[in-house]
């Protein structure tokens, strides 16, 4: 039975893939709809116009009398509710969702909701493998690839979602089984009015949630909840009663629950602090769905990471190159430099620059000038990040391979080189996987 009234029109505003997603969605509901998109050839037109030909769509800019034909208006995340359009539709009474939103009206399975700045789709995937280990059938998605309502199906044992302050934005109530918001530091500054309305948008994902899961080394994460809601919590220091933590054992450490050590860290692929705090933030969204640890900890020990995240790709005379391509933002290098600093024996060679979506960037300069022996900057903010970072040795570049080249040659046996630019790609690159792959064949080509 459909959740939505079908006699009423829709408008989805936004035709990349969460609009196709709803587009497939509203028309196997057998409601009534029509697309909207600010751009002129957004990128599933030809898609929508080969499959759904009947479907009214407008593109350029939004027009209020039109979206107010509309009853409720699903959002695509690439768009702002703070759009004057969109307010100005929804001060005429019209009701502003997303893909999120139906989502969860329709899913009939356990939610495990995931947000944070840094590392959702670490831990999504990881928690997606574990469950996937411990024999459930898991669905994964949301912001990590595949659109939410694109994975429900009614064979689903438990929904695993990464979702983005964009598409919390939109969702009234999410109802999940258990939710978290692994980190808070600054992101999207270009899109929200400070940190206030930022964590707002975020601290939406525990709205109607059974049980949460709190970062214990980061207020931010922790939301206002009600006795009744069972908290579980993880972090890099000793654990609570209710806790995923570090303890030390034998002159080792372990990745623990309440008081007992559940594996060594050393058998950990990935690298890094920060993904010890990953991996415990997994252990405890798992086992607060009932995932067995056996399960849990096999697929620890063999998760490798996901491409572009402190990626090891090459040795070469002593130094390793890493891409952490992915560090679109100032929390996200941060982590990778301290975690991988204190990891080396050598010091580091940071390469950074790019779009810095309007951050402040002076979290880094204490870190950098700690573990870094120079730093290489490109892109539309190198200047911006040359200011803040003055007194550790740095080189202007304009592209990558000139980047490589200048850590190869400024590095020392033992060090690490690390792309890790706190900044958005898309001033020099198409994306952020394109700026990993072009660094990693700069690297390769080092001889
Ligand atoms: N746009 C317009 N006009 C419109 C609609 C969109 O100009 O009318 C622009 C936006 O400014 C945006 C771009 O189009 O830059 C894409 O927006 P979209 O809403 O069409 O994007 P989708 O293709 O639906 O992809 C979205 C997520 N994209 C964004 O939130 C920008 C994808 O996350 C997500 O995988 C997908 O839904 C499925 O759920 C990507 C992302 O970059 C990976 N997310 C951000 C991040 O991780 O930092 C939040
Ligand atoms: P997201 O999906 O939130 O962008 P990813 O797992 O893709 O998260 O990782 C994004 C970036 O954040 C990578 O550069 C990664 O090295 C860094 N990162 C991973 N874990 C953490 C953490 N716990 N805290 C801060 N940064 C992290």
């Amino acid at each position: 039975m459909s959740l939505i009234a079908s006699d009423q029109f829709r408008i989805v505003v936004g035709l990349g893939k969460s609009g196709m997603s709803l587009v497939r969605f509203l028309a196997q509901q057998g409601v009534r709809f029509a697309v909207a998109d600010t751009r002129a050839n957004p990128p599933e037109l030809a898609t929508l116009a080969a499959e759904y030909p009947q479907v009214e769509v407008r593109c350029g800019e939004l027009d209020v009398e039109f979206l107010c034909r509309a009853s409720e208006l699903y959002i695509s995340p690439g768009l702002a509710v703070a759009t004057p359009a969109l307010q100005a539709a929804a001060a005429r009474g019209v009701k502003l969702s997303g893909d999120i939103d139906l989502f969860a009206r329709h899913a009939k399975a356990p939610v495990i909701a995931i947000t944070g700045s840094n590392a959702k789709s670490t831990v999504t995937t990881l928690v997606g493998e574990m469950a996937q280990a411990a024999g459930k059938k898991v669905a994964v998605g949301g912001n990590l690839g595949t659109p939410a309502l694109d994975l429900l199906a009614d064979d689903v044992e438990l929904y695993v979602l990464e979702l983005s302050s964009f598409q919390l934005e939109t969702t009234e109530r999410l109802d999940a089984e258990v939710a978290t918001c692994l980190n808070v530091s600054e992101d999207h500054m270009d899109r929200y009015s400070g940190m206030p309305d930022y964590h707002l948008a975020k601290h939406r994902i525990f709205r109607g949630a059974r049980q949460v899961v709190v970062n214990r080394q980061d207020a931010l994460s922790r939301p206002l909840i009600a006795d009744q809601v069972t908290c579980w919590t993880f972090g890099l220091n000793k654990p609570d009663f209710k806790g995923f933590g570090l303890i030390e054992e034998a002159g080792e450490k372990h990745l623990a629950f309440q008081f007992e050590a559940l594996l060594p860290v050393k058998a950990l692929k990935m690298r890094g602090a920060h993904n010890q705090s990953n991996a415990l933030a997994a252990l405890a969204l798992g086992h607060a769905v009932g995932l067995p640890f056996t399960a849990m900890l096999d697929t620890l020990q063999r998760f490798t990471g996901l491409v572009h995240r402190c990626q090891w790709v090459r040795e070469l005379r002593g130094v390793s190159y890493y891409d952490d391509s992915k560090a679109t933002n100032v929390g996200a290098a941060l982590a990778a430099i301290e975690g991988l600093g204190a990891d080396i024996d050598g010091k580091l060679l940071l390469i950074a620059g790019g779009d810095g979506k309007g951050a402040d960037f002076s979290a880094l300069r204490a870190p950098v000038a700690k573990f870094c022996r120079a730093v290489i900057l490109l892109g539309r903010d190198a200047e911006r990040l040359a200011v803040t970072l003055e007194g550790t040795p740095q080189f202007r570049v304009q592209t990558l391979d000139e980047a490589v080249s200048r850590c190869a040659e400024l590095a020392q046996p033992g060090d690490a080189v690390l792309l890790s630019p706190a900044c958005a790609s898309l001033d020099m690159f198409k994306n952020f996987e394109e700026r990993g792959r072009l660094f990693a064949q700069a690297a390769e080509g080092l001889n």
